[in-house]
């Protein structure tokens, strides 16, 4: 299998997490493609990926799987053991919703910011670009924080009582924030308490070596 992917990216780094969590990381080949040149938005690399960002997954049949949350859901359920995604119908169906609201609320809102409201991945590639747009997302990420804040005073998890792929969907908004430099509200101690948890694992900690600048 091969990885298109973006060594320093918030979004590789949620499927390479997964891959460390599985600890499938050697049977990957990573192709790397340069965000600041652009390469995500030729025309061979759309055939790959229409939506034209990384990750992107080679399966050795020569499907093309983009998009973090379906990446994770087909690595997490390959060796029937999906500790990841959920192994009952409730926990699958909880852990797809806050995945979901971890990417609309925290996660996908900075990634707007960032292409919105700062120069982005530069004029070449930030072809559209609506600051109030981006600066209304970074208001919505900081009031996904104080959400998140509010679960995890109730719950040790993301999407409850075990470390899932709601949880690295989270991560991944935490590593955008420090691309930004958009601080976690400090009265947000439960949230940064947990940062500080996940970051014990080796998977998310060696994932944020490779990440941080
Ligand atoms: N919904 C997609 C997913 O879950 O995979 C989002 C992927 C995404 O936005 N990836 C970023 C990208 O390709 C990579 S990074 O921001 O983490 O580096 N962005 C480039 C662009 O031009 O949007």
């Amino acid at each position: 299998m091969k990885i298109y992917d973006w060594p320093t990216g918030p979004y590789p780094a949620r499927v390479r997490i997964a891959l460390a969590e599985k600890q499938m990381l050697s049977r990957i080949k990573f192709v790397q493609i340069n965000l600041w040149k652009g390469e995500h938005k030729t025309a061979d690399f759309r055939t790959k990926n229409y939506s034209g960002t990384v990750p992107v997954l080679e399966l050795d049949d020569g499907t093309f799987l983009a998009e973090c949350t379906a990446i994770t859901v087909y690595l997490d359920t390959l060796d029937g053991i999906p500790t990841l995604t959920g192994r009952t119908p409730r926990e699958k169906g909880v852990i797809q919703m806050m995945t979901k609201r971890a990417e609309i609320e925290m996660l996908d809102a900075i990634s707007i910011y960032f292409h919105h409201a700062t120069p982005g991945l530069g004029p070449k590639v930030e072809l559209y670009q609506n600051r109030e747009w981006g600066l209304y997302q970074r208001d919505k990420a900081l009031r996904g924080m104080h959400y998140f804040d509010a679960l995890l005073k109730k719950q040790p998890f993301i999407a409850g009582e075990n470390f899932s792929m709601a949880d690295i969907a989270v991560i991944g908004g935490f590593i955008f924030a420090a691309v930004v430099k958009l601080p976690i509200p400090h009265e947000c101690s439960a949230l940064l308490a947990w940062y500080a948890r996940m970051q014990e694992r080796p998977s998310v900690r060696d994932q944020l070596a490779t990440v941080s600048p």
